[in-house]
């Protein structure tokens, strides 16, 4: 292999399964209400569906965390309901509120929405961001694009909004699995398109967020979640083949090993519940992981954050390993702990 096709930046590298020099680190929900000047472009945006599909605004605030924090990879300043919005199903983000959306419960609803095709065209500006920020970043700065999972995805479309044991899902799929199955379906085409569209303007690797998939039992973990991020990585790795895709199956715990192996992802995003000593011994030799500090330790700051960063960083810095958080960042963080977090993690050695 020439020099020219090795994977040079750090992030890369981990997810290659190389050796790199020192950790790579970025934080989920690395952009967002904790930045004061991430505040001062979202009330100029007005709307956060206008923030996410107007490319200046959106640029702009994916690279505020970067100058700020020097942080190994950027992520694209949008959202996991963009996909329900682009298929016709009406998506309102409500101060204080979060999203809002015209619940879909039956297939009447789901014959509505658009097919998956449409999401390319509907979506044009957040392509168009994203090959901005391939321009823009520093060289050493990967461009992460991604997506919701699609079990995740319906949780919001069925429900209508945000729920805490996404009954209006559950609903539909234990009452008619087979009908639910074709929400899931037309997600995976759709997500499939999203994240292709993606890689083409300038993506570097993709990460699909399954916030819910620990609320499922066994068999429907399988299939709403495991079998769904197969077909999307298959699909994937047809169309790019070198394209690292890393999965975030919140709250898989007993399922994170088979969904690993299963999925063929490249990748394993921990949530905080997950023993990092149990991840090095039973997920580290399938592939990169990634994580796991709690986002409330990151509120706190100070001695406990350290010590439980460390922690992390001694278990699972040997193998391929990306320090991140379990979830994502939360809006009373103060910054000046992030920036203490990324410090220590940059000067950690193994
Ligand atoms: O007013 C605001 O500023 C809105 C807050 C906000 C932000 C900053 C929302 C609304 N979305 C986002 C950006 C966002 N969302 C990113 C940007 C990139 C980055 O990480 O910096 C990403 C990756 C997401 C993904 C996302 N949106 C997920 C999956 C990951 C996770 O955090 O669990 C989910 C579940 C959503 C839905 C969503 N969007 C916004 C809110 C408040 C929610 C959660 C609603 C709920 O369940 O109650």
């Amino acid at each position: 292999m020439s020099d020219r096709k090795a994977p040079r930046k750090k992030l890369l590298k981990a997810l290659a399964g190389e050796k790199a020099n020192g950790i790579p680190v970025w934080l989920m929900r690395q952009a967002g209400r904790y930045l004061p000047e991430y505040r001062k472009v979202r009330a100029e945006a007005g709307s956060f569906l206008d923030l996410c599909y107007t490319p200046d605004f959106a640029e702009e605030v994916t690279l505020q965390p970067i100058r700020r924090f020097g942080f190994d990879a950027a992520i694209l300043f949008s959202d996991i309901l963009v996909v329900p919005d682009a298929l016709g199903q009406k998506v309102a983000f409500k101060e204080g509120e979060g999203p809002v959306l015209e619940p879909v419960t039956d297939l009447a609803a789901l014959a509505k929405l658009s097919s998956p095709d449409v999401v390319r065209g509907k979506l044009a500006p957040v392509y168009e961001t994203v090959t901005r920020l391939s321009g823009s970043l520093p060289s050493e700065t990967t461009l992460i694009g991604f997506a919701g999972a699609p079990w995740t995805v319906a949780t919001y479309m069925v429900g209508g909004r945000g729920s805490p044991d996404q009954a209006a899902a559950k609903a539909w799929a234990y009452r008619a699995p087979d009908e639910f199955q074709m929400l899931i379906d037309l997600l995976v085409e759709a997500t499939v398109e999203h994240l292709s569209a993606q890689v083409e303007a300038g993506a570097e690797v993709l990460q699909v967020f399954d916030t819910w998939a620990g609320s499922l039992p066994e068999l429907s973990f399988e299939r709403f979640a495991l079998l769904p991020m197969k077909a999307i990585r298959k699909k994937l790795k047809e169309r790019f083949p070198d394209v690292p895709v890393i999965a975030f199956p919140r709250g898989a715990g007993g399922m994170a090993e088979r969904y690993f192996r299963e999925t063929g992802v490249t990748g394993l995003s921990l949530d905080t519940g997950v023993s990092p000593a149990w991840a090095r011994d039973n997920l580290q030799k399938a592939g990169c992981l990634q994580g796991n500090l709690d986002p409330l330790l990151l509120v706190a700051g100070g001695a406990e954050m350290r010590r439980q960063a460390l922690h992390i960083l001694e278990t699972l810095g040997q193998g391929p390993f990306i320090f991140n958080l379990g979830h994502g960042i939360v809006p009373q963080t103060p910054p000046e702990h992030v920036a203490e977090l990324v410090r220590l993690v940059q000067e950690w050695r193994s």
